[in-house]
C-alpha cells in the first residue's frame, strides 16, 4: 500500500485517513507535495481527491486502463480509474448498484472526471457490435449536451451550466444497455439566466442569440412604462418564430390582470419589462435544453422489464461562498448540505454493514451530524424555504423585510442561524453582517446571505401573456415548449416556487443515491488562473474547508482507519515473527493473530473480522510499518553477509 510504503515521507501519504497528525496544515501540505510530484489523486479511504493539473498528464493511456483493470485498489497508486474499476466490479460481481458523486467548485475538474469514469467503464466492459453501439450513444450524448449546456465563464472555459445526473444501465453480465439523463436544475434556469446578461462572463455566441434582440428592444417613456426601442429586431424575432410582432410587443410591454370578472390590461414599468424579457429568454433556453435531454433519453432508454444494474454519475457544483451570496448560493449550498448528510449517513451505514459482515463489535463514534442544518432549511413547516414560500404566497405587497424579520424571530436561538439581532444579543460584533442579511453556519463554513431578490427569484414567474404569445407562434417546437400558454388550459393555480421545485428534485435525487453504493470524487481547483501545475495554498485550503475534507477523514476514521484482507496482510508483515517467517502453515487469519499477539499491540487497537484485519489508529499501522522496514534492512544485511561468506 502506498501510504505505508512511504512512512518516512509523510508528505507522500496516498491515503489521508492515515495522516498523522491530522491537521488542516498537514492535509494541505500532503496535497501540495503530491501535486508537485504530479500525483494529482489522493484517497480518503475510497474517496478520491483530484487536484486539477491544468495540463495533460500521461496517466489516461490504454496501458493505464490495463494497469487498473481488475487491480487491487490499495496495491496501485491512487487514480480515478481505481475507483471506477472498484465501482464497476462491485456492480458486475456483487450486484450492487453504484453511484459516483463528483463535487467541487467551478473549474475544479468535475466534468473531466465524469468523462474519465465513463470512458474507463466503456473501455473495460465487453466489446461487440451491439454493445459498442450503446457505448457510442452514451459517450456521444455528452458533446451534444455540452454544446448546448456549457458556456465560457471567467472561472472555466467550458463551464457546465446545468447539473447532470446520468444513470448508466447494465445487464447481469456487466454489458451496458443504455441509460437515463436527468438535468438537475440547480443552476438553470435560476443561474442559467444570469450568464445571459452578464457581459464578458458567457459565451459571446449565446449573447448574440439571446441577449441582443430583446435587451436593446426597451426605453422609458414619459409614463415610465416600457416600450420597444428597436422594432426591427422585434420584427426579425417574429419572422423566425412565426408570430405577429404586435402580439409579442403587447406581451413584452403589458400584462393582463384578472380582477373579479374583469380583465384589465396594464402597461409594464421598465424594470418589469426587463424582468419579463429575461424570464422569457431563460425559459426558452432551459425548456429547449430539457427537450434536448428528453430526446437523448428517448434514444438511449432501455426497454422496460429488463433486469438491470445501475451506475449513476452525478456531476454537480460544490459549495459556494462569495463576497455577496444570494438565493442561488443558498440553493446550491442547501444541495451540498444534503450531499454531506447523505455522505455521513452512507459512510456510517457502510461501515456498520462491513462490521456486521465481518462479525465485529460496532461502537458508534461521535461525529458532527448536519441534519440540524438541513432541517433549518427544508423543514416543511418552519424551515427557511417554507417561510420564503409563505411570504411569496402572501397577497398584497411583499418584500424581503418581513421575511427576514420572521426568520430572525423564529431562529433567534438556533445554533446555526445568525442575524444582526441575535449577534447583538450575543455581543458578537461583526460589521460584515448587514441588516438585510442572515448567516448560516454550514458544515463547510459560515455563509452570509443577502435576502434582496429572494422573493422574486423564488417566484421565478413567467408572465402568462408571454407564455400565451409563445404558444401562439407557428414554430412547432417553440410552441410545444409552452403548453401552459394554451388559453384552454388556463389555470388559476400558481406554479410551484423555484425553492419548492428544487427541494423536490433534491429529495428525489437523495432517494435515488441512497439506494446505491456511493463512490466519491472530490475535485479541487489549485489556482485561479488556469495555470498548469500552479498550487495556491490559500485557495486550496478554502476548498478543503468547503468540501469538508477534515470532517470526511474524521468520519472515515470513525471506526477503524485501516483494514485489509488477511492474506496480503500476512504476506507483508510475516517477516516480523520467527513463527510466521518464512512461511506460515496455518490459515491466514491464524497467522495474523499469531503475528500480532507477538508484537503486543494494545488489544483495542485491533479487531479480527471473518476475512479482514482491522486496525484502529494510523499510529499503530505506522508502527507496524516501521518495524517492517527495520526488519527489511536487517534481512538485507544478513543476506549480504551470507553472500560475502560464500565468496
Ligand atoms: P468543472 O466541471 O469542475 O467546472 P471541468 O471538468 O470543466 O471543470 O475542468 C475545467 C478544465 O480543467 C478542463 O477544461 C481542462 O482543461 C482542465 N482539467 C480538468 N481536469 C483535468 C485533468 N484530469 N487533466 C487535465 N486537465 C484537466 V463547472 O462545470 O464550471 O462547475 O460549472
Ligand atoms: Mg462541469
Amino acid at each position: 500500500m502506498e501510504a505505508t510504503n512511504s512512512l518516512l515521507d509523510a508528505a507522500a501519504v496516498g491515503d489521508l485517513v492515515l495522516l498523522d497528525p491530522l491537521t488542516e496544515e498537514s492535509l494541505l501540505h500532503t496535497l501540495q507535495e503530491r501535486f508537485r510530484r504530479s500525483d494529482i489523486y489522493t484517497y480518503i479511504g475510497n474517496v478520491v481527491i483530484s487536484v486539477n493539473p491544468y495540463r495533460s498528464l500521461p496517466i489516461y493511456t490504454p496501458e493505464k486502463v490495463e494497469e487498473y483493470h481488475n487491480c487491487n485498489f490499495f496495491a496501485v497508486k491512487p487514480h480515478i480509474y481505481a475507483i471506477a474499476d472498484d465501482a464497476y466490479r462491485s456492480l458486475r460481481d456483487r450486484d450492487r448498484d453504484q453511484c459516483i458523486l463528483i463535487t467541487g467548485e467551478s473549474g475544479a475538474g468535475k466534468t473531466e472526471a465524469s468523462k474519465l469514469v465513463m470512458s474507463y467503464v466503456a473501455a473495460v466492459c465487453s466489446k461487440g457490435e451491439e454493445v459498442d453501439k450503446v457505448k457510442e450513444q452514451l459517450l456521444q450524448s455528452n458533446p451534444v449536451l455540452e454544446a448546448f449546456g456549457n458556456a465560457k465563464t471567467v472561472r472555466n472555459d467550458n463551464s457546465s451550466r446545468f447539473g447532470k445526473y446520468m444513470d448508466v444501465e447494465f445487464d447481469f453480465k456487466g454489458e451496458p444497455l443504455g441509460g437515463v439523463i436527468s438535468n438537475c436544475e440547480y443552476r438553470s434556469p435560476i443561474l442559467g439566466g444570469s450568464h445571459l446578461t452578464r457581459a464578458g462572463d458567457a459565451d459571446p455566441c449565446l449573447q448574440t442569440c439571446w441577449r441582443n434582440p430583446l435587451s436593446s428592444s426597451y426605453q422609458a417613456s414619459g409614463m415610465e412604462a416600457c416600450s420597444i426601442a428597436e422594432p426591427q429586431e422585434l420584427q426579425e424575432i417574429c419572422e423566425l418564430i412565426g408570430l405577429d410582432p404586435g402580439r409579442l410587443e403587447r406581451a413584452l410591454c403589458s400584462r393582463t390582470v384578472k380582477a373579479r370578472d374583469e380583465t384589465v390590461l396594464t402597461t409594464l414599468s421598465v424594470p418589469q419589462g426587463y424582468y419579463g424579457r429575461d424570464a422569457l429568454a431563460k425559459n426558452i433556453y432551459s425548456r429547449l435544453f430539457d427537450w434536448l435531454v428528453n430526446r437523448i433519453n428517448a434514444s438511449i432508454q432501455v426497454k422496460p422489464g429488463k433486469q438491470r444494474k445501475v451506475m449513476g454519475v452525478l456531476d454537480i457544483y460544490g459549495f459556494e461562498i462569495f463576497q455577496d451570496n444570494s438565493f442561488e448560493q443558498f440553493i446550491i449550498n442547501y444541495c451540498n448540505e444534503k450531499l454531506q448528510q447523505i455522505f455521513i449517513l452512507m459512510t456510517l451505514k457502510e461501515e456498520q454493514e462491513e462490521y456486521v459482515r465481518e462479525g465485529i463489535q460496532w461502537t458508534p463514534v461521535e461525529f458532527f451530524d448536519n441534519s440540524i442544518i438541513c432541517n433549518l432549511i427544508e423543514n416543511s413547516k418552519c424551515g427557511i424555504l417554507a417561510m420564503l414560500d409563505e411570504e411569496c404566497l402572501r397577497p398584497g405587497v411583499v418584500n424581503e423585510d418581513t421575511f427576514l424579520t420572521k426568520l430572525n424571530q423564529l431562529f433567534a436561538t438556533h445554533k446555526h442561524y445568525e442575524s444582526k439581532e441575535t449577534q447583538n444579543a450575543r455581543h458578537v460584533m461583526d460589521a460584515s453582517l448587514l441588516p438585510q442579511c442572515f448567516r448560516i453556519h454550514h458544515y463547510a463554513g459560515k455563509v452570509t446571505y443577502n435576502v434582496t431578490g429572494f422573493i422574486e427569484k423564488n417566484n421565478d414567474l413567467l408572465f402568462r401573456d408571454l407564455s400565451q404569445a409563445m404558444w401562439a407562434a407557428q414554430h412547432t417546437l417553440l410552441r410545444s415548449l409552452f403548453p401552459e400558454g394554451d388559453p384552454q388550459k388556463v389555470s388559476l393555480k400558481l406554479p410551484p416556487t423555484a425553492g419548492f421545485q428544487f427541494k423536490a428534485s433534491v429529495t428525489t435525487l437523495m432517494k435515488n443515491l441512497y439506494s446505491k453504493n456511493p463512490n466519491y470524487i472530490r475535485c479541487i481547483k489549485p489556482n485561479e488562473t488556469k495555470t498548469a501545475m500552479l498550487f495556491t495554498p490559500e485557495l486550496v485550503l478554502a476548498q478543503i474547508r468547503y468540501l469538508g475534507l477534515m470532517e470526511n477523514v474524521r468520519v472515515r476514521r470513525a471506526g477503524y482507519a485501516f483494514r485489509q484482507l488477511y492474506s496480503p496482510f500476512l504476506e507483508r508483515y510475516k517477516m516480523l515473527s520467527p513463527r510466521t517467517w518464512p512461511r506460515w502453515a496455518g490459515s491466514d487469519r491464524e497467522g495474523a493473530e499469531v503475528l500480532l499477539a507477538e508484537l503486543a499491540f494494545p488489544p483495542e487497537e485491533l479487531a479480527f473480522g471473518h476475512t479482514k484485519i482491522f486496525i484502529r489508529s494510523p499510529r499503530t499501522l505506522f508502527d507496524l510499518e516501521r518495524q517492517r522496514q527495520e526488519r527489511v534492512v536487517q534481512l538485507a544485511t544478513l543476506i549480504q553477509k551470507t553472500f560475502r561468506g560464500w565468496r
